[in-house]
């Protein structure tokens, strides 16, 4: 296989990014079902599971948490990214520099784009920017592909969602990251959309093992190659059972149930 921008955070061309970027983008009740996980450093240790393959967080969790774990994960810096507390149209502010980023010991950089926001085409111009700067110092480059705000009737719409792919690969995006596009025919066409970006899907909010451990099934056999993930994991009474069975299911093939039975 030829090496790609995101081979560091990826194991067979495919990736488990454990997102942590929640006590910023939704605040402290996302750490309501599993209080310890308001504590960074027990995710941390999460994400040195060998199902993972990279921790996306912000810079202040990456420069506070990460030299402790750099020899057991791979890192994604988070660089922009917004509070919940903000009520205008979607937009996010950049929060750190892909250099700042590779300085902390980044292997890639995650960018929130909300297409069809009012400030799309600013949230463009500073993708362009990371972008290219990330390629300088040899960063992968994962978009946080989210439709969203005024020009967006349905953000998990499957059409919107294939576009939302689109976008990330014309803009030279090395991972888009998209929410689940409701069934596996519509995950198939969102990876043709994608061309050459990978698609990973996005974890969402928490539900049961078996529904979870289904969509992903669907996504990798629509052709998606792994997926970032959250709440389904950490908001987990025991996240290290889920991720012995995403381990099966994302880098194994194993089914649903073959999963569920280990
Ligand atoms: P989850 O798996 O918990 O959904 O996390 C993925 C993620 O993209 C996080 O990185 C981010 O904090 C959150 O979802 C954003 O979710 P929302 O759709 O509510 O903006």
């Amino acid at each position: 296989m030829l090496p790609h921008a995101t081979d560091a955070i990826s194991r067979d061309g495919k990736s488990l990014i454990l997102a942590y970027d929640h006590g910023l983008e939704h605040g402290p009740v996302d750490f309501d079902p599993n209080p310890d996980t308001a504590d960074p450093e027990r995710v941390f240790e999460l994400a040195t599971h060998d199902a993972v393959t990279a921790i996306a967080v912000q810079k202040g969790l990456a420069e506070a948490y990460y030299p402790d774990y750099a020899d057991d994960t791979a890192l994604v810096v988070k660089v922009n990214g917004t509070s919940n507390l903000w009520m205008g149209e979607p937009d996010t502010p950049v929060n750190c520099t892909p250099e700042y980023a590779a300085g902390l010991g980044a292997d890639a950089v995650g960018f929130t784009l909300y297409g069809g926001a009012n400030n799309e085409i600013g949230m463009a111009e500073e993708f362009r920017e990371v972008q290219e700067s990330s390629r300088e110092h040899d960063l992968g480059v994962v978009m946080w592909a989210y439709p969203r705000g005024q020009g967006v009737r349905n953000e998990t719409d499957d059409r919107t969602i294939a576009y939302a792919a689109r976008i990330a690969h014309e803009l030279g995006a090395d991972i888009a990251k998209v929410k689940y596009p409701g069934s596996p025919e519509a995950m198939a066409e969102t990876v043709r959309m994608s061309a050459r970006t990978r698609v990973v899907m996005s974890g969402g909010s928490k539900t049961n093992d078996e529904s979870f451990l289904r969509t992903v099934e669907e996504s990798m056999n629509a052709g998606a190659k792994g997926l970032a993930v959250g709440r389904n994991v950490f908001q987990r009474d025991n996240p290290i059972e889920i991720l012995d069975a995403l381990e099966l299911v994302v880098f194994e093939g194993a089914s649903t149930e073959e999963a569920m039975a280990e």
